[in-house]
């Protein structure tokens, strides 16, 4: 069996050293932009070119190193019926959880302000949380969405879910479609996108949503850059609808030196690190994947391309 490691690491043995200690039976080659086809089985990819798609016509399947599909999906020429696999959590939903929870917390319990009066010398104690004055809205409910509802809601903050699809979940009331946005909407304070990015979800993120929101509200996201856009979250912390953001993800990333976000103390920003992809869960996970499919056994994390997730 070939597998093919196809990501724009600097130091790809960090991955192809591990990748041949869990599967031995495996050739393990680097992609090389100028070399030969290797007739690999698997790939295992970040943001491919398409140009492996062209070289190698023989894969069984693909690896995605992400939750996320859509850099894979923007691939113009993927073969129609070659399964994609997404990475399923992988020591992803914990950080993101806690990334969630974080933001929450500088927000609900006013840190700000307390980091203000230390510089100042200042002791003096604010009046506590109300947590039905922070209700909690995620949009997307996989495995990660859920894994933010439900540490959230066990923190005893009210929780409310929305998906495309019905889900349910201990302590969180969720909302299913396009319909029933707008209840999701009215009834959340901060509103934490954990979104897959496809055609419906691009964009989502904009006035029309915002100006739902409860008075006072707090963005979080961790999705993707492309589904917010960027001048109407601007407006709404302008026009006060939105009192802060936390973004981890931006559409270009890095994000541009003269991004107005950089200049604005309501929007924390990080670098796209909300949940690492921890690479010996993950290569545990791609690679009992492949054994998997190699001897005929099925599995799970196959991406329905028609949904785009
Ligand atoms: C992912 C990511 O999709 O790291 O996993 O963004």
């Amino acid at each position: 069996m070939k597998v093919l490691f196809v990501a724009g690491d600097p130091k790809p043995e960090r991955w192809t050293v591990p990748i041949k200690e869990l599967l031995p039976e495996a050739e393990v080659h680097v992609w090389d932009a100028n070399g030969p086809a290797v007739d690999a089985d698997y790939a295992i990819v970040w943001q491919p070119p398409a140009e492996l798609f062209e070289r190698e016509t023989r894969l069984k399947a693909v690896f995605n190193l992400g939750a996320g599909i859509d850099g894979l999906l923007a691939v113009p020429n993927l073969p129609p019926h070659l399964p994609m696999v997404r990475l399923e959590d992988a020591g992803m939903s914990v950080q993101m959880a806690e990334y969630v929870l974080h933001q929450l917390v500088e927000a609900s319990r006013g840190m700000e302000t307390y980091r203000e009066q230390q510089q100042q010398g200042v002791w003096k104690i604010h009046r506590p949380i109300k947590r039905s004055e922070w209700p909690v809205g995620v949009m997307g409910l996989g495995h990660i969405g859920k894994r933010v509802a439900r540490t959230l809601a066990d923190l005893d903050y009210r929780v409310h879910g929305w998906a495309r699809s019905e889900h349910t979940l201990d302590k969180v009331t969720t909302y299913a479609g396009a319909d029933k946005l707008p209840d999701f909407l009215g009834s959340t304070r901060v509103l934490v996108n954990t979104l897959p990015l496809t055609e419906e979800t691009r964009d989502i993120l904009n006035h029309q949503l915002f100006s739902q929101l409860m008075p006072g509200a707090v963005v979080i996201n961790v999705g993707r850059g492309e589904h917010l856009v960027e001048d109407d979250l601007l407006k709404a912390i302008d026009d006060g609808h939105v009192a802060r953001a936390s973004l981890d993800v931006f559409r270009q990333e890095p994000l541009p030196a003269e991004h107005p976000f950089w200049q604005r103390p309501e929007i924390t920003i990080t670098p796209h690190i909300s949940a690492r992809t921890l690479r010996d869960a993950t290569l545990e996970q791609i690679t009992g994947k492949i054994r998997a499919h190699h001897n005929g056994q099925p599995i799970t994390g196959i991406v329905d391309t028609s949904r785009g997730y």
